[in-house]
């Protein structure tokens, strides 16, 4: 008797088990949530395998590489914030966009990825960061943050009414989405969600849950920390290097002095007067030890430059902790209510960035570490789990690729990125065999020089213009560091000349006009030189 009562209880467990609310998994066009984080680097990413990854993992992000796939080459076009969004939406180059520098206005009338994912019958949403100017259009529902946002009780748009919200940027975009998940009928319409975060932007403050988390930590400086910049002149001029143009206060949360809580350098005072006193209380019990540590220390020349790095790194991977910890809910989310079956996720960055590369912090520059984009998907039945892809793809192929798989391909025709569908199907490998780039905010802060050019699987080929006029080209086999500029070493010129004749065919291929390598009058770049010192 008691063996058929055990018998009863397990079968009542396990028909209460699957009576637990599964959404129907609608059978046709993927959903598709879009996450992306604000300057996330992949070298801060665990799947990635690399040291940063590692001591400060990210578990979560990491689920999306073993349910599907991670993409080894992923490029930006134009390594900087709004650019980048703008080439997301709309599947074009800058120079096509318009949007070619943050100060811009994006151009709200045209085409863009969720106009189209509309008429293939999807509800579009975009929570987080907009950063375009303006009010973002092609979607059912929007609620952004103002401008760059801000870590603790950020400002949110949502119509005509801007609101500040009390808590962490990072936790209140992730509420926000998966409260939007949870009001709508996914039997109804697929959807397409882009979950913007403003983290790990500048100034990089972590939660009230993180401030102590990396402590016990030291984290590797890269080799490249005091670079020496021969025939780098761009490299040469830039102001993002972490020990001479980081703010003490602001960026590296440093104290006045030994003993005291107010901060050191803080041009911009509205990061840490908009925290609640228990925010600022609880925020300053936690730096007050580790700042008085440094005062004690009495550091000076390398050592003080190395501090700083390690500083950063801190501040810097314990705010990708709450990115990680919210992609964690979503993909939790999902899975409780079945969506994951045929749900695409996309985790990605507007671009990559410095960890101390070339001594730096930012992006901006056509090197490696800011010109690759993260980039892990999965989708079920599509993607393989533990898919690794080496093929080399583009932010400008999102919109291309996610319209075929959403069945709409005929809609990218007039984009100039290409769907990377069957790279991810893994009947290929074979895509870009080499991609452009172009960047001009210049001058601008961080003091970056225009530049383009071009990359293929192995070599590089950049002219900085502007100011000056720079060729550069790089083995990145034999360097992959970017430290020795071989534009004239004698064993590469044929392959220089090669790389010259692939950057003018993508330049006419992408209808690069002549407009695009204006040059600034030279007052005002000294003016600017002397404004950002
Ligand atoms: C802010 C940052 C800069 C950063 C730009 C652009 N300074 O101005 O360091 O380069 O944003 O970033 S901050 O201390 O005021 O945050 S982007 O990602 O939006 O392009
Ligand atoms: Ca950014």
């Amino acid at each position: 008797r008691i063996g058929w009562i055990l018998v009863g209880l397990v079968l009542v467990l396990a028909c209460k088990r699957q009576e637990k609310p599964k959404e129907e998994v609608v059978k046709g066009p993927p959903n598709i949530i879009f996450i992306m984080s604000d300057d996330h680097a992949f070298q801060a990413i665990s799947a990635y395998g690399h040291e940063l990854g590692k001591l400060a993992p990210t578990p979560n992000i990491d689920r999306i590489a073993k349910n599907g796939a991670i993409f080894q080459n992923n490029f930006c076009t134009n390594s900087i914030c709004g650019p980048s969004r703008a080439v997301i939406l709309t599947g074009k180059h800058s120079h096509i966009n318009g949007f070619r520098m943050n100060g811009e206005r994006f151009d709200n009338n045209q085409p863009t990825l969720p106009k189209y994912l509309k008429k293939l019958g999807y509800e579009t949403a975009i929570v987080g960061k907009w950063h375009l100017h303006g009010e973002p259009t092609g979607f059912d529902y929007w609620d952004i943050l103002n401008d760059q946002g801000n870590y603790y009780n950020p400002e949110f748009i949502q119509g005509k009414d801007t609101t500040v919200v009390e808590g962490y940027a990072t936790d209140l975009i992730t509420e926000k989405s998966l409260e939007w998940l949870k009001q709508r009928d996914s039997a109804q319409q697929p959807f397409y969600l882009m979950v913007h975060h403003k983290a790990p932007h500048r100034n990089w403050m972590p939660a009230l849950r993180h401030l102590n988390v990396y402590d016990s930590i030291t984290f590797p400086l890269p080799d490249t920390y005091f670079p020496e910049f021969v025939d780098q002149k761009a490299a040469a001029e830039q102001q993002q290097t972490i020990y001479k143009d980081m703010y003490e206060g602001h960026d590296l949360k440093l104290s006045k002095a030994h003993g005291s809580t107010e901060l050191a350098h803080n041009p911009w005072t509205t990061d840490f007067d908009r925290m609640t006193p228990a925010q600022r209380k609880a925020w300053d019990e936690a730096y007050l030890p580790k700042n008085n540590a440094f005062w004690e220390a009495g550091l000076h020349g390398k050592e003080l430059a190395e501090w700083k790095g390690q500083r950063y790194l801190h501040e810097y991977l314990a705010t990708v902790k709450a990115v990680d910890e919210s992609v964690g809910k979503i993909l939790d989310y999902l899975e409780e209510t079945g969506l994951d079956e045929n749900t695409l996720v996309v985790y990605t960055s507007d671009q990559g960035f410095y960890l101390g590369e070339h001594g730096w912090f930012d992006k901006r520059f056509m090197y490696e570490e800011s010109m690759k984009m993260p980039l892990l998907m999965q989708l079920p039945g599509v993607i393989k789990p533990g898919t690794d892809i080496d093929a080399m793809v583009q932010n400008l192929d999102f919109a291309p690729t996610f319209l075929d798989l959403a069945g709409g391909a005929e809609y990218a025709s007039e984009m100039q990125g290409r769907s990377f569908r069957e790279v991810l199907e893994g009947s290929t490998n074979e895509f870009n065999d080499a991609v452009y780039y172009h960047y001009y905010d210049f001058p601008a802060f961080h003091m970056v020089k225009r530049q383009y050019g071009v990359r293929t699987e192995r070599y590089k080929l950049i002219h900085f213009y502007d100011d000056i006029d720079e060729w550069e080209f790089y083995d990145l086999e034999k360097d992959p560091k970017e430290q020795h500029n071989a534009i004239n070493d004698e064993e590469y010129k044929d392959i220089v000349t090669v790389m010259h004749k692939k950057l003018d065919s993508l330049q006419t291929y992408y209808k690069v006009t002549e407009k695009e390598f204006e040059t600034t009058p030279k007052e005002e770049v000294d003016k600017t030189y002397e404004a950002f010192k």
